[in-house]
């Protein structure tokens, strides 16, 4: 039997970004043991450090040799925004945005579920399980925008939102293949009695497509609505799509929702599989709490299941799920998760694996 080999890159990123990746390679080093399957690591030291040294975020190089990766594995940007001696943002825009437009990672896809036994912030203590699938590569994310007259009474500045007919219906297609293979039901999420020019080419493009796919029901929903609908009923949703801001921030509230942004994973994706796709937990950099140890990992190992599915090795992401939900029950039910460091956590992960069959 020939073992697959694939090729990752890791990027640690800033604050707690390396301590959480560090045990997702734990645990998928684990699930993979002694499996046909082998992944190698190659470290990128990339994000704020990098930048303080050296003055660069990321260079044609480093893009060309990240090219040649199966998947990139990621942890968090952005720096302590008490730090002065770095521009607010740069780290976001020019590193992770940047690897999403020259990846071409057109799919950001967040899925978003209740764990058993861990509470939510919900009244009802009903589960919910969709995926938000969220446009990677472009609205207002682009960077097409200026300022005039800066730091005057008079300054003007603007952000352009960007939508083309190719990024929308690719990332609509794709949503409403997913809602096809899950429970039938899309959700367009977005503004569009406001932002009438991008509303109205999303919603031709839902509806175009809608009609390739009569077994899948569909509605609209206004962003602000689809907040109130996420915390007062999230279980009537199944596949929401989005613009890239709109789906940013609906994933950090429903990773609130379904017991906390530590446990909310994502993958960004490129369609075509021309470059490598990128696996990362939702949650940003928390310098906050870096270096502390206290960082949950959750997030990052359910991100590298994501991975391992992507890259077709399916059983092992599926065991990787099933010893984080296990272990999740576990500590919920003994009430002895609080205290554990985040190697702990990830040992205990480790544990929970069930051998592979
Ligand atoms: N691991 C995700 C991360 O580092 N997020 C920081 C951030 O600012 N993200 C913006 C985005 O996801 O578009």
């Amino acid at each position: 039997m020939s073992t697959k080999q694939f090729d990752i890159a890791v990027i640690g990123g800033d604050g707690i970004g390396p301590e959480v990746v560090a045990e997702a390679r734990k645990v998928l080093d684990a699930a993979l043991a002694d499996q046909d399957a082998q992944l190698t690591y190659t470290e990128y030291s990339l994000g704020t450090e990098h930048w303080l040294a050296t003055g660069e975020t990321l260079r044609d190089e480093t893009l060309q040799k990240l090219r040649g990766h199966d998947a990139i594995l990621f942890g968090a940007v952005g720096a302590d925004p008490q730090d002065e001696r770095i521009p607010s943002g740069l780290i976001e825009r020019d590193l992770l945005l940047k690897l999403r437009f020259e990846l071409d990672h057109s799919i950001n896809l967040r899925p978003v579920r209740t764990y058993p036994g861990v509470a939510t912030p919900l009244a009802s203590e009903e589960d919910f399980d969709f995926v938000v699938v969220r446009e990677g590569t472009e609205g207002p994310y682009v960077g097409n925008g200026g300022t005039l007259r800066r730091a005057t009474p008079q300054e003007i500045a603007t952000e352009v939102s960007v939508n083309t007919a190719h990024g929308v219906s690719r990332v609509v297609a794709d949503a409403f293949g997913r809602a096809e293979s899950r429970r039938g039901h899309l959700t367009l999420v977005h503004k569009h009695n406001v932002l009438t020019h991008a509303g109205d080419l999303w919603r031709r493009t839902v509806e175009a497509e809608a009609a390739k796919h009569p077994q899948v029901s569909w509605d609209y929903m206004h962003v602000d609505a689809a907040t109130i609908h996420m915390v007062a009923n999230p279980q009537r949703f199944d596949v929401i799509v989005t613009d890239n801001l709109f789906g940013d921030i609906l994933t950090d509230l429903a990773g609130a929702v379904s017991g906390g942004i530590g446990l909310a994973p994502s993958a960004s994706i490129n369609q075509e599989a021309s470059a490598p796709s990128m696996f990362e937990p939702v949650h940003g950099s928390a310098p906050d709490i870096a270096g502390q140890q206290i960082a949950d990992p959750s997030a990052a190992v359910l991100s590298a299941a994501l991975m391992l599915n992507h890259l077709g090795l399916s059983s092992a992401a599926a065991r990787i799920e099933s010893a984080v939900h296990d272990q999740l029950r576990e500590w919920a039910r003994s009430q002895t998760g609080h205290g554990l460091s985040t190697a702990q956590r990830g040992d205990a992960f480790v544990s929970r694996l069930t051998p592979a069959a």
